[in-house]
């Protein structure tokens, strides 16, 4: 299955065989004071450097969150967009529980974006799909619904292939819909991350989409958590995780040697040019 992203003149295939594709996760105020202060000023220098330094580590996406409290994210989400698609070209992903602040973005945006997100929920679905189908944008299907989080794979599958369809009847392509198992905090709940990889496994057995997840959500509260993060996104990629959410900084060469190891990086061409590119920033 081929998800095909755009940025102004770029083309970015999410391929369930090929490559590990990065989604930067680092424009997201959580945790960046000087992202909320910045953006507050309308002041998109900060932003852009994160761009910047994100693909020059390894992204190939970047997903771009502007929610903090008290934002009107409908009027920043889209000028922020509007800045950094001047300064690097490549696909971005557009992360925001406001269904207003997803359609002020769809207007502007160059190419074909990734929409952060829907889920099983009626009135996500019916808010969300309809403008996928408008604006030709994939989307992330979140696998909760009207009856909140469950814990069963099998029911989470069952919501990925609700949203799955709900999507195909608008007109949407199977292939733009990239499904998010939801990862959770391995500390609240001894289970959460196995849950999380068999569904990944049953998605990708049963419906064969790309799949998503964020890489830092399971290690909340513990400590040691790069270690944790980078055992859980192994796992996940060798069960059928194609594009995680992530600081490329710290999991692009763990991410390249997957790849290498997994038999998508002839003659280890990606991992050593990403070795030489890192050593040559440092220099
Ligand atoms: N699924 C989907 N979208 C998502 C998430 C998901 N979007 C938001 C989030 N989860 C993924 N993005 C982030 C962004 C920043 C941080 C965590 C997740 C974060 N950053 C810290 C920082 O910058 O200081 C820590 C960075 C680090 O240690 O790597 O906490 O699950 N569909």
């Amino acid at each position: 299955m081929k998800t095909i992203l755009k940025s102004k003149s770029q083309e970015l295939v999410i391929d369930t065989e090929g490559p590990v594709v990065i989604i930067g996760e680092s424009i997201n105020p959580t945790r960046r004071k000087k992202l909320v202060e910045t953006l507050s000023q309308h002041n998109f220098e900060f932003a852009i450097q994160l761009a910047k330094s994100q693909i020059d580590a390894g992204a190939d996406v970047l997903d771009v969150n502007v929610g903090y409290p008290g934002v009107d994210d409908a009027a920043l989400l889209p000028e922020t967009v509007k800045a950094i698609q001047q300064e690097v070209d490549v696909p971005l992903c557009i992360d925001s529980p406001n269904p207003r602040a997803i359609e002020s973005t769809l207007k502007v945006i160059d190419g074909k974006c990734l929409i952060n997100s829907v889920n099983g929920e009626e009135k996500s679905l019916e808010a969300i799909l309809p403008m996928a189908k408008e604006y030709d944008a994939a989307v992330i299907g979140l696998v909760m619904d009207d009856d909140g989080i469950t814990h069963d794979p099998e029911k989470r599958l069952k919501i990925a292939e609700k949203i799955l369809n709900r999507a195909v009847k608008l007109g949407i392509k199977e292939e733009d819909v990239v499904i998010d198992p939801l990862a959770m905090a391995v500390s609240a709940d001894p289970n959460a991350c196995l849950i999380t990889l068999e569904t990944i496994k049953l998605v990708h057995d049963k419906l064969g989409l790309n799949i998503t997840q964020g890489a830092s959500n399971i290690s909340f509260g513990l400590p040691n958590r790069e270690e944790l993060n980078m055992a859980h996104m192994v796992l996940s990629i060798w069960n059928g995780l194609t594009c995680p959410i992530a600081n490329p900084n710290k999991i692009t060469t763990m991410i390249r040697a997957a790849d290498l190891i997994r038999a998508r990086d002839d003659f280890a061409l990606r991992f050593t040019e990403h070795y030489y590119s890192m050593e040559a920033m440092k220099s």
